[in-house]
């Protein structure tokens, strides 16, 4: 499964001037990730002025156009800016994607702090669980897998669980590739992980992950270069990319009713 991380909440047009902002431009960029090998498009959503927004109804719009343009699965956010209040978070999630991010722990987050003390995860999940949404663990750092396990310990949920190891956010677990054999082991039976390296650790953690046989994601939210120097010209010229090594690795990419069918999506 390949996701893209397409948009994020941090980076700027002037960071990266292809970065999809209108619903419109979105669904043309997940339309192209469709193509180039994508099976989940991770939204977040931008406002008129291009800040990032969790506003319910720039949700529907974005992901309306994304299921009218092509069969991905759509995955919101729940972590959204580190300025959103709880509730901002929580909101899109009235929209009952098939998945959304949950982080399990607090973190820093460059200068600033990506705050996830457990009764918000409590209450992320719980909301999540009771609209049939599918969580994707967002492991920012070692720790936030007990908060995960945590979850599942104390709740009556039965479902798949998926991870994402985010390796590389300035403050959290470094872009360490070998970090990936100690998390992987950790993790419950029957799981299924991505990895994805933030910025320059981008592509020795994607080729880590598809040697290790898991999922990655790539995506501007991650990476805006696509080699020293130069920036990518699209999301799908990143997906391009990992779609490659991962068939030279010979990995057969999901389709998106492939993905379903992996992470036990009805
Ligand atoms: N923008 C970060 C503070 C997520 O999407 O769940 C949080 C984030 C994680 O991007
Ligand atoms: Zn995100």
């Amino acid at each position: 499964m390949i996701t893209v991380a397409a948009i994020g909440a941090e980076l700027t047009r002037d960071d990266q001037p292809h970065l999809p902002l209108s619903h419109a431009e979105i669904a043309a960029d997940a339309a192209a990730c469709r193509e180039a090998g994508a099976s989940i498009y991770h939204l977040h959503v931008r406002d008129n002025r291009g800040d990032p927004t969790m506003d319910v109804e720039t949700f529907r719009a974005a992901r309306d156009a994304i299921a009218d343009a092509t069969d991905l699965i759509v995955q919101f956010t729940s972590g959204g800016a580190v300025s959103d209040t709880e509730d901002a978070r929580l909101a899109p999630l009235q929209l009952r994607p098939e998945m959304a991010t949950l982080t399990t722990g607090t973190v820093n987050f460059g200068d600033e702090v990506f705050l996830n003390p457990m009764p918000l995860v409590g209450r992320f999940y719980e909301r999540m669980r009771s609209l049939s949404i599918l969580p994707e663990f967002e492991i920012f750092d070692s720790g936030m897998l007990a908060g995960a396990e945590r979850l599942s310990r104390d709740s009556s949920n039965d479902h798949h669980r998926h991870y994402d190891f985010v390796l590389g956010v300035p403050g959290g677990m470094p872009g360490w590739p070998d970090a990936l054999a100690f998390l992987t082991a950790k993790l419950p039976d029957g799981a299924t992980w991505t990895a994805t390296g933030i910025g320059r650790h981008h592509l020795s953690v994607t080729q880590e992950a598809l040697s290790r046989g898991g999922h990655v994601r790539t995506g501007f939210e991650d990476v805006r270069f696509f080699e020293p120097g130069r920036l990518a010209t699209s999301n799908a010229e990143l997906i391009r990319r990992v779609a490659r090594l991962a068939k030279e690795m010979g990995r057969t990419l999901a389709t998106p009713d492939a993905a379903r069918t992996l992470l036990e999506l009805s």
